[in-house]
């Protein structure tokens, strides 16, 4: 699924330093020649994509990058310094639009892959450059030119690697919340999750994977009730769904229809969705004694052989072991 993460940025590129007006003056020397430098460059702003960035959260509280100007060029022919550029780092994968042309920029899509986006401005010249054969005091200097100032629109397209379905209320958002850093809200109602959330899940310093919460669905979703349809097209390309299931009831017939009820929708919705790997995820465990639990499981995996996980979201229980096989499985997809 792709999520969309937006932001606007303004870049300014540091201004060209002046160019410096100045005579040398030494004892017995009396017309000495000019020796006013030239400025320094101003600093230009660069955009650099960057690997294992996930979101555009930091450019939240951070909105303006100015590089710094270049310096005004001194006597004695001393060159301004230029001003350092400013590289800003954004994940991978994001796209850049002029704000004011709305044209498409740049899009960045390998780790590395970098564009000036706004150049620094020339320097200007200092009076030496304007000595000539007939002019041999020249009192003319340039000024550095402004650095190019532009107002920019970025787009992050995040592909979630998996989708997390299931009927209201079963604890799809606490699932997300246990296992990434995402924070949606949880609920003891039907229909809390109203527009899908994202999250990461991290497994070590390289590993990880994309995680989307979808709003509720029930009988008659593909059809259009209540309001997992519109966003069911979303998760058509996520490799893997989780079909989460509430067992607090202790149930097994019920929490077996229910599997079967988000299963029939998906494939009523799309051949595809149908056919994607799905695992079960039976929830809330911990409202069940160890007795309960024991029987449930026995009786479960009877019916479903394999790819069932037993997990309570609000303790934590079970959960890392589902992400590690998830990883395990998205590796083998590589
Ligand atoms: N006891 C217990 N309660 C849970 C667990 N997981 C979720 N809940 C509760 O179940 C209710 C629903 O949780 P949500 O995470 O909002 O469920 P959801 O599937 O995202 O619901 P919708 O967004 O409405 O489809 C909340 O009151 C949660 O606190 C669990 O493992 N144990
Ligand atoms: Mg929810």
């Amino acid at each position: 699924m792709k999520f969309i993460d937006e932001t606007k940025i303004l870049v300014k590129a540091g201004n060209g330093g002046n160019g410096c007006l100045s005579f040398r003056r030494e004892k017995y020397i009396p017309f000495g020649g000019p020796d006013g430098g030239d400025g320094g460059h101003g600093g230009s702003v660069i955009i650099q994509a960057k690997d294992g960035l996930d979101t555009l959260a930091d450019f939240r509280n951070k909105s303006r990058f100015v590089a710094p100007n270049g310096k005004t060029g001194g006597g004695r022919n001393k060159k301004g310094r230029s001003g350092d550029d400013l590289v800003i780092q954004l994940p991978a994968g994001s796209v850049i639009y002029d704000m004011e042309t709305e044209e498409l920029i740049c899009d960045l899509e390998r780790d590395g892959q970098s564009i000036t986006i706004a150049s620094g401005g020339e320097f200007g010249l200092g009076n030496t450059r304007f000595k000539t054969s007939t002019n041999r005091a020249p009192r003319k200097t340039t000024d550095g030119k402004p650095g190019e100032e532009r107002e920019l629109k970025i787009i992050l397209k995040v592909l979630a690697d998996v989708g997390l379905v299931g009927l209201p209320n079963v604890g799809k958002s606490s699932i997300l919340a246990s296992i990434s850093m995402a924070t949606p809200k949880i609920a003891n109602y039907a229909f809390t999750t109203i527009h899908p959330n994202l999250g990461v899940v991290l497994i070590n310093d390289y590993e990880k994977f994309v995680v989307a919460d979808l709003p509720g669905l029930i009988v008659g979703a593909s059809t259009g009730a209540g309001l997992g349809i519109q966003f069911l097209k979303h998760i058509s390309r996520t490799k893997l769904l989780l079909n989460v299931v509430d067992i607090s009831m202790n149930n097994i017939d019920k929490a077996l229809q229910d599997v079967d009820v988000i299963t029939k929708e998906l494939e009523d919705y799309d051949e595809d969705l149908g056919k994607k790997d799905k695992w079960y995820i039976f929830n809330k465990i911990d409202l069940l004694d160890e007795k309960e639990l024991e029987i449930l499981k026995k009786s479960v995996n009877n019916k479903i052989k394999k790819n069932v996980f037993f997990v309570s979201a609000k303790e934590k229980a079970g959960l890392d072991e589902v992400c590690e096989n998830i990883i395990e499985y998205l590796r083998d997809l590589q």
